[in-house]
């Protein structure tokens, strides 16, 4: 029998790494999706079939982390071994601005989930391995580099609630006696990435200024340093951590932090671009309280789970830059072609 897994955030950059990782080691994948009045499945589209297709290993479900009846009801129908609680409301400047809601999504989501998954087991007698994506902004303001033993210290209404969900999950994994595990994932990056969150913002803007669509990039804080890892790397480490023996907490980084302005001169020169002539700084764009440097040892995750990062800084950068460059070629392409018909018309 396949094993089963269930993701909340499926429709997210990590969820759908994982999804793919997932299905290529035979898994079942079930995956909770927002009601949304568009559409929302862009990432995992490719791995996505019909629901009358036979073979199809992606099962999708209507939920919210905001709705634990919901979240019990897909719980019974997908039975899974293994659950990965990705779902967030993930962007710190927003929470900010949304800190009420920030908190339910992450930090009561993630109780409501685990209160479901602990009467799932005992009325069932089944066993089920839980994953919860817990964050470098945890540490926050704590010195680098930071490793499981650092104290946390956050500084968002985001990384409270990843504090709060780090900390229900270490409860129910004590009292409960239930296998749960905390990733504490420093920053990672893709093509896929959010184009809200700054290495993204960054290759987005390189490739519509080379493609002529865009003349300038505006960005908050430039000496903000970051430990910036692969997501499809750090996926394959969440799996790793549902296969070991124990459960446990395990930070995962590359070990190297490089400022917002180095990834900035990196991603344009990427491209055959001078930064410093397009960037400017927009202060709205700086936090309340900000995360000045975030350095991740994650000699625990290689030493227990023989995980170590694959992509470095400068591959990552480029494949950035270069899906990007692509994406924004096409829409150059597109954009000429409705001018060439708007002049014929
Ligand atoms: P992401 O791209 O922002 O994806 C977040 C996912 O959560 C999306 O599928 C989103 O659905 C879903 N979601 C949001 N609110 C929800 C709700 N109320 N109920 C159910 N689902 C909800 O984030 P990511 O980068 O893949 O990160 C995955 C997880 O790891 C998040 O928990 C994030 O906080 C955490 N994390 C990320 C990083 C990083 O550097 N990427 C580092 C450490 C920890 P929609 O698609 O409908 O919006
Ligand atoms: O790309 P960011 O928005 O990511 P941030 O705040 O580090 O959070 C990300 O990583 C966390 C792991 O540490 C995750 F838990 C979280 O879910 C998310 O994925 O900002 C990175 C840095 C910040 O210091 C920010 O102030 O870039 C700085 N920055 C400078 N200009 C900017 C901008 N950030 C954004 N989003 N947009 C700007 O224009």
């Amino acid at each position: 029998m396949a094993k089963s897994a269930l993701i909340t955030g499926i429709t997210g950059q990590d969820g759908s790494y994982l999804t793919e990782l997932l299905l290529s080691k035979g898994y079942l994948v079930h995956g909770i999706v927002r009601r949304s009045s568009s559409f929302n499945t862009a990432r995992i589209d490719h791995v996505y079939k019909d629901p009358h297709d036979p073979n199809r290993r992606v099962i999708l479900h209507y939920g919210d982390l905001t709705d634990s009846t919901g979240l019990r009801r897909v719980l019974e129908a997908a039975a899974p071994e293994e659950v990965y609680n990705l779902g967030a409301q993930s962007h710190v400047k927003v929470s900010f601005e949304n800190p009420e809601y920030t908190a339910d999504a992450d930090a009561l989501g993630t109780l409501r989930l685990l209160d479901c998954i602990r009467d799932h087991v005992q009325h069932t007698g089944r066993k089920v391995r839980f994953y919860q994506a817990g964050s470098s902004e945890m540490f926050g303001a704590a010195k680098p580099p930071q490793n499981e033993t650092t104290a946390f210290y956050p500084r968002s209404p985001y990384a409270v609630s990843k504090v709060a969900a780090h900390w229900y999950a270490v409860n129910y994994r004590e009292a409960y006696g239930l296998f749960i595990t905390n990733g504490i994932l420093f920053n990672h990056e893709s093509p896929r990435r959010g184009e809200t969150f700054v290495t993204r913002k960054i290759t987005r803007a390189v490739g519509r200024i080379k493609a002529g669509l865009q003349d300038k990039l505006f960005l908050g804080n430039l000496d903000a340093r970051r430990d910036w890892g692969f997501a499809g790397d750090y996926v394959d480490a969440m799996w790793r951590m549902l296969q070991h023996s124990e459960p446990g907490d395990f930070v995962v980084a590359t070990g190297k932090a490089y400022s917002v302005r180095e990834f900035a001169e990196a991603a344009f020169a990427a491209a055959g671009l001078d930064w410093q002539k397009y960037v400017q700084i927009d202060p709205s764009y700086f936090r309340p309280t900000e995360v000045d440097f975030l350095l991740g040892d994650a000699t625990k995750a290689e030493t227990v789970l023989g995980w170590s990062p694959k992509t470095d800084f400068s591959q990552l950068v480029k494949m950035m830059v270069e899906a990007d460059i692509g994406l924004a070629e096409g829409e150059r392409l597109v954009w000429a072609n409705n001018c060439q018909t708007y002049s014929m018309a």
